[in-house]
């Protein structure tokens, strides 16, 4: 094993695996920019290392820096966590050129997968279900065209070099392709330096069911069943579980093993997430694989039992799976809901500042990963993804009663959060009874517009003594308004229910 990992990251992720080494007697060595030089990581890790200025491009993406870093500290390994350089090929040959480990997928295995055709066509090589399409990039409109027809409209044209649903485009008839076709492709051009795009059928409202597996280097590969990612909002995930409400355990088998051939045909070594569309009547389509650990790992680990994070080093130093498939057994359900610093009342802009006061819940079932405190500050600078919360029970509806118990405990001020939103869907009944899809936020949510008209004057100085009133409450410690469910509501609809106003949301 090793003994000393550089983790080229920030943030909770960098936590998280800082506390999977420190677990396994290996010591870390930290990366930061000049505004994270008190940030949790770095307190955390045995050294830590200055990288740059805030912005990223400078900092974190700094391949030379980091590197050296690597050199200087003696560290035998990298670990790239999510995002930055996680799933960039160029960085895998860098670490692999100067000898330290990446851990990760083969620079190979995250070439092939990040190629979205050639992706295609491994999969349906290997007799893995892809969504009806090409297998080659667009040639020419007419080729386009006939691809369409074949496939049948409504169709959904991606890049090449895309994922993650930039550069996408829906075609619902004829008329529409010609152009659509070279819009996609000088989006995917100026997004991806790389102009080639390829025609799916269009799915309406499918699930996103990925599978977590795990490849050792010596060709054992398991799968630890499926998360249910469908709950996100510009294409960016909200709230994952695991078991996915709408899998049994046929689908279950049905789904891993066409992951382990994917990950078999593919050259993959490491962990690894097979994506799934599924359709109303549960057939499953390839999407497109992350090569990375994921943010939503966590949901995997607590009804498997296994921590990724280690398996991920025990696999990038030559050791064998810890698991055999027979050995993995899953127990009761977990749910993951994202904390943002984005504000749901004010369309989910980003919101910034300083965490002057942080209570984090705890108790039973729950897991915060996290890389707030007191002080911390959120910048624009990097992800608006602040902290994870999940919650695991022996049913889903325990699962989500914890997480209901938890979101209420959770205080965090100083930026705006998604807290309050997400007990808003944990309340929703479609989400209570599993019926959910990747257009459920869009379709149950959306904030409407404010009330026209005279009263918006009495409105607003309503709002304004009522938040003042909610300041003071905070500022001396008294107990918050409470809803009558018992849960802390938004400043917004209490005022708005004050003026006589029925609802500002569906
Ligand atoms: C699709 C699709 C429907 N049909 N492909 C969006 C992100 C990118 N990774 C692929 N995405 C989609 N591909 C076909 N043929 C619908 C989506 C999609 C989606 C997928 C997963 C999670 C959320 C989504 C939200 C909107 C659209």
């Amino acid at each position: 094993m090793f003994k000393k990992v550089l983790i080229a990251n920030r943030g909770e992720i960098a936590v998280r695996i800082i506390r999977a080494c420190r677990e396994m007697g290996i010591e870390t060595v930290a990366i930061f920019s000049d505004i994270d030089r008190k940030a949790l990581h770095v307190r955390l890790a045995d050294e830590a290392y200055p990288v740059g200025p805030a912005p990223a491009s400078q900092s974190y993406l700094n391949l030379d820096r980091i590197i050296e870093v690597a050199k200087a500290s003696r560290a035998e390994a990298i670990h790239p966590g999510y995002g930055f350089f996680a799933e960039n090929y160029d960085f895998v040959r860098r670490v692999e050129s100067e000898g330290l480990v990446f851990i990760g997928p083969p620079a190979a295995a995250v070439k092939l997968l990040g190629d979205k055709v050639a992706a295609r066509k491994t999969m349906k090589d290997s007799g893995v279900p892809i969504v009806p399409g090409t297998e080659v990039e667009i040639g020419s409109d007419e080729h386009g065209a006939s691809i369409a027809e074949e496939v049948g409209f409504p169709v959904l044209i991606k890049a090449v070099g895309g994922g993650g649903g930039k550069g996408m485009r829906i075609v619902r008839e004829k008329s529409e392709l010609k152009s659509a076709l070279r819009a996609a492709s000088s989006e995917a051009k100026s997004a991806f330096a790389d102009p080639r795009i390829y025609i799916e059928k269009y799915l309406e409202r499918p699930r996103h069911v990925e599978i977590q597996i795990l490849v050792d280097k010596f060709g054992n590969a398991i799968h630890l069943g499926e998360r249910e990612c469908s709950i996100q909002r510009r294409h960016q995930k909200v709230i994952e579980e695991s078991p996915s409400p709408v899998v049994d355990e046929n689908m279950r088998q049905a789904m891993g093993k066409a992951a382990v051939t994917a990950a078999k045909a593919s050259g993959y070594v490491n962990a690894g997430t097979i994506e799934f569309l599924v359709d109303p009547d549960r057939n499953f389509y390839f999407l497109e694989s992350n090569t990375r650990l994921q943010v939503e790992h966590p949901v995997t680990e607590m009804v498997t039992g296994v921590d990724l994070a280690k398996e991920q080093l025990r696999i990038a130093s030559g050791m064998k799976l810890g698991y055999k498939q027979e050995d993995i057994r899953w127990k009761g359900s977990a749910v993951e809901c994202r904390i943002y610093a984005e504000d749901p009342e004010n369309g989910f802009l980003p919101s910034t500042g300083v965490v002057h006061s942080y209570w984090e819940p705890s108790g039973p079932g729950i897991r915060v990963d996290s890389g707030l405190y007191e002080g911390a500050e959120v910048s624009l600078f990097y992800d608006p993804l602040i902290s994870k919360l999940l919650a695991w029970g022996e049913s889903r509806e325990e699962a989500i009663q914890r997480m209901k118990r938890a979101l209420s405990e959770y205080r965090i001020s100083g930026v705006a959060t998604t807290i309050q939103f997400h007990l808003g869907v944990m309340e929703n009944e479609k989400f209570k009874k599993g019926d959910i899809h990747t257009h459920f936020i869009d379709e149950e949510f959306e904030t409407k517009k404010l009330p026209e008209a005279e009263d918006q004057e009495e409105l607003l100085k309503a709002i304004a003594v009522f938040s003042a009133l909610l300041d003071h409450q905070e500022r001396k410690n008294l107990k918050p308004v409470l809803s009558k469910t018992g849960y802390k509501e938004s400043p917004w609809k209490i005022a708005g229910r004050k003026m006589g106003l029925r609802q500002f949301r569906k």
